[in-house]
């Protein structure tokens, strides 16, 4: 196979509703696709990086940096088609994974192509339907936030993750707690608290949540250590988790119980599939983690989530949850038994639609050999 051409394009997509973390409000959201064209197929990759460094240091503009002045031209010079060798001729480069992920996954939808098969069967999943959970930002009041998880219940979401900061934590456990005791739970505080705020964490153990997701800031593997021993809840590790040598840390120090995955901040499936052979070999569940992406994005994280050990419900909602209109078709749907379904075509096995993408694109540019 020969690759005629990448194509990177930054689009900007307005959200169905604002979406709040310890880190502030959205109201739309900017990232990268990857197109890559060769022989007649076309593989596609989105890149999670945002338009702000809160989430992580990559924003969208760094992502283009490093894909238009370093990786496009490395997958030329050394005529790259194969999505392993792309990570290892990658990982000379530090960091930047969402930058890495986005042409990696561009890359797996091409190999799957190639072969005729889904990228589930590429990977080897064992999971063809995923019951599912939704995300839930931060409102601007209790009775908001509670009319919000209702509304998701009745969507069939089969978990609720809530977003918290410090002033918005036990009290919002507390209100959607007493309307909705039984319903799977669980918090997210995107690195918001410190060990001062070991106390107000602890109060969390009332409300039976599943996990507290990043209490504390990524580099801060020890605190998460000492505050898991403090509590009866499991903590999940999302933004610390860089690779599988931070997963491996984290676990043997205890650190957390559980790990979210997300292929953007690990730097694509290679890495990803490491980390969730890791947590399988020690018996620690694993669930795929979003970062609000479109179509194509959460096409590849169904794949993902398709492997085994990926054990709790994730955060991958109907296209409808976050956008008026995705870019691909069909849309992501819900079912009425609360799961989503993972495609079954080539490749990511979803269409997206070239007008969509036309209209919400700010900047595109072509490379070629
Ligand atoms: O921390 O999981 C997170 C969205 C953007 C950035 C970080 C996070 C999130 C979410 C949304 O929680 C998950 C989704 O895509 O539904
Ligand atoms: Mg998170």
């Amino acid at each position: 196979m020969k690759i005629e051409s990448v194509e990177l394009s930054v689009l900007e997509l307005p959200y169905v509703h604002f979406f709040e973390t310890s880190f502030g409000r959205e109201h739309e959201r900017r990232f990268i696709l990857v197109k890559v064209l060769a022989e007649g197929l076309t593989g596609w990759g989105e890149c999670v990086a945002a338009e702000k460094p809160l989430y992580s240091e990559e924003t969208t503009e760094t992502a283009w940096h490093i894909l238009k002045d370093f990786l496009v031209p490395v997958l030329f010079e050394q005529k790259i088609t194969d999505p392993t060798e792309f990570h290892r001729a990658a990982a000379p480069f530090r960091g930047n994974p969402m930058a890495k992920a986005g042409l990696e996954l561009a890359l797996w939808d091409l190999a799957a192509k190639e072969k005729g098969i889904s990228l589930r069967r590429l990977y080897g999943g064992t999971q063809d339907e995923i019951p599912t959970g939704v995300s839930v930002g931060i409102e601007d009041s209790l009775p908001d936030l509670v009319a919000r998880v209702e509304g998701y219940l009745r969507d069939g979401y089969r978990r609720i993750k809530i977003k918290i900061k410090p002033g918005w934590d036990t009290a919002a456990c507390d209100a959607v707690r007493q309307k909705f005791p039984d319903i799977l739970l669980q918090v997210d505080a995107n690195g918001a608290y410190s060990m001062a705020d070991a106390e107000t964490l602890q109060k969390l153990d009332a409300y039976n949540l599943l996990l507290i997701e990043q209490p504390f800031p990524p580099f801060d593997l020890w605190d998460h250590s000492r505050l898991q021993k403090l509590l009866k809840t499991p903590l999940c590790l999302d933004e610390s988790v860089l690779g599988e040598v931070t997963a491996r840390q984290a676990l043997d120090m205890g650190s957390c119980r559980i790990i979210n995955i997300k292929v953007g901040r690990v730097g694509g499936i290679v890495e990803a599939r490491l980390i969730h052979d890791l947590c399988q070999e020690r018996g620690v569940p694993v669930w795929c983690g979003g970062m609000l992406e479109c179509g194509i994005g959460r096409a590849h994280n169904l794949h993902l989530a398709s492997l085994p050990n990926f054990r709790l419900p994730p955060d991958l909602s109907a296209s409808k949850r976050y956008y008026h209109e995705d870019l691909i078709e069909p849309e992501v749907e819900l079912t009425d038994r609360g799961t989503v379904i993972v495609p079954t075509g080539p490749g990511i096995g979803v269409n997206p639609v070239d007008k969509r993408i036309k209209k919400a694109t700010l900047r595109r540019e072509v490379f070629r050999p």
